[in-house]
């Protein structure tokens, strides 16, 4: 068995009520999914991380098409560790000099992940099955995405499909967060777990005195309170405010994750299934942290496809706690598959169909489809 083709597909939608969070703005939603073929004529989906901004899609596709895609074509499949085994060890250093390790990571992750959909759909297994099996059968969510404008409508809609755990952006207005965090409170019944997210806006001193402020909150965690390269800074925070400590959506490989695992940084390990190098790179990941006894909450912010991975892969490991689930509407995670991903008591369900468990709705996809010349930046 052969892969004969990685081909990049690039999906865009504007937005009508932008994305806000503490560093930018996102007024369209873009997709990028990676379709693997092989010789047996089975095909593999896979998403590669594209929120903000936009153009990033660029360094994406071309990583995929010109880095990633010769060295992939012409591998067997069921040689999966291998293949990621030769990507990292062709474009680490190569991304460190070219300081475009994130790019490199994120494209990986999406080959990565067609890679194992294509495996299990050839092999008529889930992904959960062929990571070592299930030790969740359903996994329980977090509504995410919600602040700095208003939030109530989708409180109310999580609630409704018994949600209990909500996540609240902070980091541009002190007053605006305590107002948000207040009003938050307010609306969540009086066992819901909320948490914070400040996607690195704060300095030490700043975080550990708005963590303490907001001691009457109980917060479930505060998640990326500084800069993710501050790993002593996160560490020093943590010990000061006595509150858990969430990040690893910006960490990237086995050497980071073992310095902010080694430097007793973080309390949940949150690394994104498109990101941090797809299945194999995130169970890279997660076994380590499992070793320092820090759980993991995977990160999550895309399409259907991602999504998809991230309920396989809790579903395998034993130390996965919650999945993050976006709050706000995007199509290409609410309409890309055939079937829809429904939340029920708070919790997803594991699919029981092979590979990531889902097939693309093609009509859907070629009415976004957009070639990249098109795209609005
Ligand atoms: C986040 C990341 C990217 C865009 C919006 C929000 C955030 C999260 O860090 O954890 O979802
Ligand atoms: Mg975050």
């Amino acid at each position: 068995m052969r892969i004969t083709k990685v081909e990049p597909i690039v999906l865009q939608v504007p937005l009508t009520n932008p994305v806000v969070t503490s560093f930018g703005m996102m007024t369209s939603r873009t997709c990028v999914l990676v379709r693997v073929e092989a010789d047996t004529g089975q095909q593999g989906i896979g998403e590669i991380w594209n929120n903000f901004p936009s153009w990033g899609v660029y360094e994406k596709v071309a990583t995929l098409k010109y880095g990633i895609a010769p060295l992939v074509v012409g591998e067997d499949p069921r040689d999966i560790r291998r293949i990621h085994q030769k990507l990292r060890n062709t474009y680490t250093v190569m991304g460190l000099q070219w300081g475009a390790i994130g790019p490199i990571y994120h494209s990986m992750s999406g080959v990565d992940m067609a890679i194992w959909d294509l495996l299990g759909k050839h092999v008529g297994r889930s992904v959960a099955h062929l990571l070592g099996g299930v030790v969740h059968e359903s996994v329980q969510v977090y509504a995410s995405g919600l602040g700095p404008g208003s939030f109530e409508e989708f409180v109310e809609q999580h609630l409704e499909v018994g949600i209990t755990a909500f996540k609240l952006k902070v980091g541009r207005d002190e007053q605006q967060d305590i107002a948000n965090i207040r009003r938050m409170r307010e609306l969540l019944p009086k066992q819901a777990k909320l948490m914070i997210d400040a996607n690195q806006a704060w300095d030490e001193r700043t975080a550990v005195q708005r963590i303490q402020r907001y001691q009457e909150f109980e917060l479930t965690w505060v998640e990326e309170p500084l800069q993710c390269d501050d790993i002593e800074g996160m560490a020093r925070v943590r010990e000061q405010v006595g509150v858990p400590i969430a990040f690893g959506e910006n960490v990237y490989g086995q050497r980071q994750t073992r310095k902010v695992l080694e430097q007793r940084a973080v309390d949940i390990i949150q690394p994104d299934l498109s990101k941090q190098g797809g299945f194999s790179g995130c169970l890279q990941m997660v076994e380590m942290a499992a070793s320092w006894d820090v759980p993991y909450a995977p990160h999550f912010l895309g399409g259907a496809v991602c999504l998809a991975a991230s309920i396989q892969f809790v579903a395998s490991i034993p130390g996965a706690v919650i999945l993050e689930l976006d709050a706000n509407p995007n199509p290409f995670r609410e309409r890309l598959f055939t079937q829809t991903i429904t939340v029920s008591k708070g919790e997803i369900s594991l699919p029981r169909l092979p590979g990531l468990g889902f097939e693309l709705d093609e009509e859907f996809v070629e009415f976004y489809r957009i070639p990249l010349e098109h795209m609005s930046l």
